[in-house]
């Protein structure tokens, strides 16, 4: 185990006997949404998680450490002290390790959460929206790191698709030149985070989480490192309509360009702006949308267990034959 890692108790066990775990993110608690739905919904992700079959492993850096699995104290602390806590995606992990004694925390976008989720051996991870290629990336070269990640970590994310403030058809051209898989679970259409459609085509549609499980392990047994994505839309009766959200999406972005907003701020101001301009309209959908692939990450985490379990019985039995056909000399009799 790497040296620099602390695991939850609770989720080392599960992990130690093949039981499912989900990872959860915590930019998303200090950065996404604002207080006090922020500590609720990360708790009731918790909850969902556990609902569904499987351990939470809530994933952060607290005093120079990788953590995966918070105490409820560390994710109030999380959610209360919001924007203060340094958002950290890869390039950030390093600055925080080495300054990080004492209470400093980091808050982990998708990138980080999957390079800590991998660290413990978490193979699934559940979030609301990938960041993805931003509009206007043409001039501004702003491209999520999350992406990258996706390219090189072996860790699926189960998300609503990359947020509907970004170029999501250049998002998909990134994810298929990296070799990121994207399934579209009981759908064809790559969903936009508030609401179903986008009118762009997934890879492939997959209805059950089993049927997503036996991609993941063809994927990783063929040597094909990093991750996968896999696109949960939102629920019809949570959905924003696409036409309803493109007005408030359109004047966010003219504002934070106004202001100047660049680099890792550029997301929370969007979030936050959007949520102000929809009268919490979108506040609302990012919720139900985040429990809705928390309760999808521990269908896929539970059914990926299942296969892991059958593989190892498998090679038992395998090895149980072969002892079988040794001359009883050889067996040890
Ligand atoms: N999903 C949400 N809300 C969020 C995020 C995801 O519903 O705030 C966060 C994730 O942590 C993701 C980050 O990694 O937004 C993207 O930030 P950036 O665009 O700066 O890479
Ligand atoms: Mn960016």
């Amino acid at each position: 185990m790497n040296a620099l890692l602390d695991i939850d108790p609770e989720v080392a066990d599960a992990l130690q006997r093949g039981r499912p775990v989900v990872a959860l993110e915590s930019t998303i608690i200090s950065h996404g949404m604002p207080w006090p739905q922020n500590l609720e919904t990360a708790l009731r992700a918790e909850a969902a998680v556990r609902e569904s079959g499987a351990v939470p492993a809530t994933v952060a850096v607290m005093g120079g450490r990788l953590r995966a699995g918070l105490a409820r104290a560390d994710i109030e602390a999380l959610a209360r002290q919001g924007q203060a806590v340094p958002k950290a995606s890869r390039r950030d992990l390093p600055f925080l390790i080495a300054e990080g004694v004492g209470p400093e925390m980091g808050a982990t976008t998708v990138a980080a959460t999957m390079i800590v989720a991998a660290l413990a051996g978490i193979r699934v991870f559940a979030t609301g929206g990938i960041g993805g290629v931003h509009r206007g990336a043409e001039t501004s070269f702003d491209i999520s790191a999350d992406l990258q990640e996706l390219a090189r970590t072996s860790v699926a994310v189960v998300c609503a698709g990359a947020k509907a403030i970004l170029d999501l058809k250049l998002t998909l051209e990134y994810l298929e030149t990296q070799g990121v898989p994207v399934i579209g679970f009981g759908t064809d259409e790559l969903p936009a985070f508030y609401s179903r459609a986008s009118g762009l085509k997934v890879n492939r549609r997959l209805d059950t989480a089993e049927q997503i499980a036996r991609v993941l392990q063809a994927k990783w047994q063929a040597g094909l490192a990093g991750g996968v994505l896999i696109t949960n839309p939102i629920a019809p009766e949570h959905e924003i309509p696409q036409a309803r959200v493109a007005g408030f999406i359109a004047q966010a972005l003219h504002e934070a360009q106004a202001q100047g907003v660049t680099g890792a701020a550029v997301t929370p101001f969007l979030l936050a702006r959007v949520t102000e301009l929809s009268g919490g309209a979108s506040l609302a959908a990012n919720i139900e949308l985040v429990l809705a692939n928390a309760r999808l990450g521990a269908g896929v985490a539970s059914a990926l267990s299942a296969l892991s379990a059958d593989d190892v019985r498998a090679a038992r039995e395998a090895a149980a034959v072969e002892v079988a056909m040794l001359p009883q000399a050889a067996r040890g009799a």
